[in-house]
């Protein structure tokens, strides 16, 4: 079992998915998503066909896991939580390629940093529609010349979702619990 700490932060996880904000993650949070995310970045053609493919793809693989187009806060908390318990270091990595691949197509100008506005834009089309919280959370990162690194920002998400250390402060989880 993992722990409380960790228990919580993967409450907020999906919490933070749930981009309509009907109390359940679903196929309509992909659909959401994903769209807005294109019309925000005003992408047409292939180049929404294939947001749309990656964004799929990414949903079914690490947050559906396998249910079908819907899963419950138990569901979820209880796959990772089988995950994790059965090889932390395999779910550790399984973890670095879910944030790779999400801040890979958040990085839209293929910069490998993330700026303001690639920032602003994802949170957005994930349903955080308050700008002034996530753009605090963005800064957190204390961004150089307006960018944060892509390597920096993936290594938060994923001891946000893998750490039991609760003496180590967490920007993700203080952004979500300060109402991201
Ligand atoms: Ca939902
Ligand atoms: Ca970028």
């Amino acid at each position: 079992m993992a722990n409380e700490f960790l228990l919580s932060k993967w409450k907020l996880w999906y919490k933070s998915l749930d981009v309509n904000h009907d109390g359940k993650i679903s196929i309509e949070d992909v659909v959401e998503s994903r769209s807005k995310f294109s019309d925000l970045h005003h992408l047409e053609g292939a180049k929404a066909d294939q947001v749309k493919e990656n964004f799929s793809k990414w949903w079914d693989e690490f947050v559906f896991r396998g249910n079908q187009g819907e899963i419950s806060l138990d569901e979820f908390i209880g796959a990772l939580s089988n995950d994790f318990v059965k090889d932390k270091s395999k779910f550790k990595a399984e973890m670095t390629r879910c944030f790779n691949i999400f801040f890979d197509v958040i990085d839209t100008n293929k910069d490998r940093s993330i700026s303001e506005d690639e920032f602003l834009i994802a949170f957005k089309a994930y349903g955080h529609e308050n700008v002034a919280l996530d753009t605090k959370f963005f800064r957190a990162y204390n961004p150089k010349d307006g960018l944060v690194s892509l390597r920096e920002i993936v290594d938060s998400w994923i001891d946000f979702v893998t750490s039991e250390d609760s003496s180590k402060e967490s920007i993700v989880k203080k952004a979500f619990e300060g109402g991201v």
